[in-house]
């Protein structure tokens, strides 16, 4: 390809050599090798000169950087599924197309929140602890008891593509599947997960032994699980979630489970992440990760192949594969 027809990428993170090396060859690019996060200022200049930038959840894409963009900038294409971290509207109104990679992290993801049921409802980070510190002093019949899995209720917020994964493996472990969603999913899903849809979402939170939040993050889902919400739900509960941290009001999850109004919590993502609330890290309750639902190396490739695949498609002058509509949220 000519040079003058390559478009110029910008990439904010360090993304796996294998990724970076077919970009080299494919478009003009200035890679970040020592993946230190930009700031406000080096983003707006990145996107003052890119036709394409490539940002990750790290990266704040609002509309004060969307409104620095130079004429030049055509396309946003996040290495993520999660777009909350762009102003689709700011990109919208200036013509600026915005993609992402879903499909490719559904499995891990899915994978990583049997992994914090698992590890809530056992409680393996305390056993873990226990060992680690030398303070174990032997078997005993009374210690370490936590809540046995199979027969308990599971009510998954957010029936797509990573909540009917979860709801499979969940199965296996014959947890009875429950869901919340925008709109009900098609028949023949939920009798394959012999799923039952609750409409109202608080009627679902009351009667839940098992909570995992599997929606995106967006206007309509911050704060879906409130203050209110969260008090309906058992004492004996526990809650995961592997989605965004703004779905859920972490400040009165905290509070509840200090006065032990939950058995217990499985997070990956934070409200404001990185930080993690100290309160939560006192909690032995609480199962405490950070955010690696997607982090496996076979996940980051498919990735980082996505996101190759829709700027050649978008600039080979075809709408790329996922490209996000402002409609979907
Ligand atoms: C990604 C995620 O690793 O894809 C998402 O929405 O939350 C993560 O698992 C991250 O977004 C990369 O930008």
């Amino acid at each position: 390809m000519a040079d003058r027809k390559r478009p110029y990428v910008i990439v904010t993170r360090k993304l796996p050599d294998a990724i970076e090396t077919r970009m080299m060859e494919l478009f003009r690019v200035r890679l970040n090798l020592d993946d230190a996060a930009m700031t406000k200022d080096e983003l707006i200049a990145a996107v003052a000169e890119a036709d394409a930038l490539v940002p990750t959840v790290t990266d704040r894409i609002d509309r004060e950087v969307i409104e620095k963009a130079g004429p030049q900038l055509k396309l946003i294409a996040s290495f993520g599924t999660g777009v909350d971290h762009i102003d689709l509207n700011a990109a919208k109104e200036r013509g600026i197309a915005v993609t992402n990679t879903p499909g490719v992290l559904t499995e891990d993801t899915a994978d990583m929140t049997m992994a914090l049921i698992l590890a809530t409802a056992r409680r393996l980070t305390e056993g873990v602890d226990l060992v680690r510190k030398g303070e174990w002093t032997g078997w005993s019949p009374t210690s370490m008891l936590g809540a046995r899995l199979s027969g308990k209720r599971l009510g998954i917020v957010g029936m797509g593509r990573i909540g009917s994964a979860v709801a499979r493996r969940a199965r296996g472990f014959n947890l009875s599947i429950h869901y919340h969603n925008r709109r009900r999913v098609h028949q023949e899903l939920e009798e394959e997960l012999e799923a039952t849809y609750w409409d109202s979402l608080d009627q679902m939170l009351a009667r839940m032994d098992i909570v995992s939040v599997n929606c995106p993050h967006t206007p309509a889902t911050y704060h879906l699980l409130s203050a209110r919400r969260l008090d309906l739900m058992r004492r004996d509960a526990i809650l995961v979630n592997t989605s965004r941290g703004e779905v859920v009001d972490e400040a009165h999850l905290v509070t509840m489970l200090q006065r032990g109004d939950l058995a217990g919590v499985g997070l990956d993502v934070y409200e404001h992440e990185p930080a993690v609330n100290p309160r939560l890290l006192r909690l032995p309750n609480a199962v405490l990760l950070p955010h690696m639902g997607s982090a496996t190396l076979e996940g980051r490739l498919d990735m980082g192949e996505k996101v190759i695949i829709n700027i050649r498609v978008y600039f080979d002058g075809h709408s790329p594969p996922d490209r996000v509509l402002v409609t979907e949220f």
